[in-house]
């Protein structure tokens, strides 16, 4: 656990690839827009995962929607600091109805990386991790680096949520990229998580 100032500075695809090392138990692993889930797809073809596609933000509320559904199994949302700045409402709506097994787990590299490195409010004075506990989730830190990661990401699949786990990571592009075909992912999504025959 760390303060956002003295949190390492460290990389996406391998904090990604060490989170998917954990899993154990099909958990859902919502990718958000981009890098986040180009390095969810570059981590193994779980049909667990669900990549979002077109718009920032949503990762949050569709893991929120598939934890409520699905209550017996963890779910993970992976999002960047550009869109879960658009959706901070969300957080709320988490600290109200409190899903024990939502997991959300924050890439803040402090810009819009994919559309130009533009950089957020992250880069400025904006803090994650506490607008999170200000929201009203308690459990809600950052990684001070890959060892504390993986402890949180233990105790965070082990223990009640929901769970806020903001990590720094640097600005390497993501190493490859999903194909553009919803209908797809939503089926094979539907299927790894038993809805669909
Ligand atoms: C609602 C919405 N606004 C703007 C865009 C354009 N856009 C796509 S990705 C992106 C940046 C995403 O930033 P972040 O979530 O921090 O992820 P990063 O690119 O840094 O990995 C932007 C501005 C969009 N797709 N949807």
């Amino acid at each position: 656990m760390a303060e956002i100032g003295n949190a390492k500075v460290m990389n996406r695809f391998d904090l990604t690839k060490r989170l998917v090392a954990r899993l154990q138990h099909e958990e859902a692993v919502i990718g958000g827009i981009g890098n986040t889930h180009f390095d969810l797809w570059a981590s193994g073809r779980r049909p667990q995962n669900f990549y979002m596609l077109g718009s920032m933000g949503l990762a949050v509320p569709i893991a929120l929607g598939v934890a409520l559904a699905q209550p017996n199994r963890r779910t993970i949302a992976l999002e960047g600091d550009g869109s879960i700045l658009m959706q901070l409402g969300a957080l709320a709506t988490i600290a109200t109805l409190q899903p024990k097994n939502l997991v959300i787990i924050v890439m803040d590299n402090a810009a819009y990386q994919i559309t130009g490195a533009q950089r957020t409010a992250t880069a400025f004075r904006t803090d994650i991790a506490a607008i999170a506990r200000g929201a009203g989730l308690a459990k809600s830190v950052w990684a001070a680096d890959e060892q504390d990661f993986e402890l949180l990401v233990e105790r965070a699949l082990a223990e009640d949520g929901p769970s806020l786990i903001a990590v720094r990571i640097d600005r390497e592009p993501a190493v490859a990229t999903t194909e553009r075909d919803p209908a797809q992912i939503r089926d094979r999504f539907m299927r790894g998580l038993g809805v669909k025959k």
